[in-house]
């Protein structure tokens, strides 16, 4: 039985908050290079200890098996700009050595029945507690900022209907996500004039301009 959810959320709260700044640090990297991050912004929280009791009941996942078999109590989101950004953001999160990747669950190419789109690892990160060394297990949802809009959408409704959209409804939000894919197609299909526009934009911010093809590997 979980007396104390405060002291077992602990280590969650820590390894979102200390993911949250590294992943932001990852788009800072890029930005200080005078490069176009893949990472657009990163988001997360810890589950809500509700909506952890909620999927207990829902998965059949008893106290005993939680930190095993739920693994999204620490949730972290990064969104993109391009579909392609998704896939190099999961290479830079393949190469690192502060986290395992355990799964990998492609539903861009594979999304899901509802209409759902975005890439999700599952990472096992190691928390120092006072007490030693902790491993945990987290998600780690990349999408970009159009699959991003949709998931928000579709998600608040699904409080109103419990997940039982009318199949009306359903249909809507089908269309809508491939609506979104087709936006995101699209615009990876103009994406070199959108990122010489954007470059441009940042010299106007005052970041120090370089020479034009002048390759950037400092
Ligand atoms: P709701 O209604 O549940 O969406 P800061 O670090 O101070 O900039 P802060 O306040 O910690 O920011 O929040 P942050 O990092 O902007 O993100 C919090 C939001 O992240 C949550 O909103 C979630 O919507 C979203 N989020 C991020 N990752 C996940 C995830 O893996 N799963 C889910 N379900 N949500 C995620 P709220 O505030 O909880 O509101
Ligand atoms: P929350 O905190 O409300 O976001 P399953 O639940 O069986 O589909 P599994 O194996 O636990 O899946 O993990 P999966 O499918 O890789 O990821 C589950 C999470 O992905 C969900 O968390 C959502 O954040 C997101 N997700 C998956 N399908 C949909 C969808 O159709 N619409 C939206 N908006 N989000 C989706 P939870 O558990 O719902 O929790």
């Amino acid at each position: 039985m979980i007396e104390n959810w405060n002291h077992f959320l602990l280590p969650y709260n820590q390894a979102v908050d200390e993911l949250k700044v590294k992943l932001r640090g990852m788009r800072k990297q890029f930005q200080n290079k005078n490069q176009r991050s893949p990472i657009e912004f990163v988001t997360g929280r810890v589950k809500p200890v509700d909506s952890i009791k909620e999927k207990m009941n829902r998965r059949h996942v008893s106290e005993e098996r939680l930190e095993q078999d739920m693994q999204d109590i620490a949730g972290l989101r990064i969104m993109c700009q391009f579909v392609e950004d998704i896939y190099q953001v999961v290479d830079l999160l393949r190469k690192r050595s502060d986290m395992t990747i355990l799964e990998e669950r492609d539903y861009i190419h594979n999304e899901k029945p509802s209409g759902y789109r975005s890439y999700h690892i599952v990472i096992e990160y190691p928390v120092q507690m006072v007490t030693g060394e902790k491993k945990i297990l987290a998600e780690i949802q990349v999408r970009t900022l159009a699959m991003n809009f949709w998931a928000t959408i579709e998600h608040s409704l699904n409080y109103k209907y419990q997940g039982e959209f009318p199949e009306e409804l359903s249909a809507r939000l089908q269309r809508a996500a491939e609506a979104a894919f087709k936006l995101d197609t699209e615009m990876s299909e103009i994406r070199e004039e959108i990122e010489e526009a954007q470059h441009l934009f940042s010299y106007g911010k005052g970041a120090t301009p370089q020479p034009p093809n002048k390759k950037d590997d400092q």
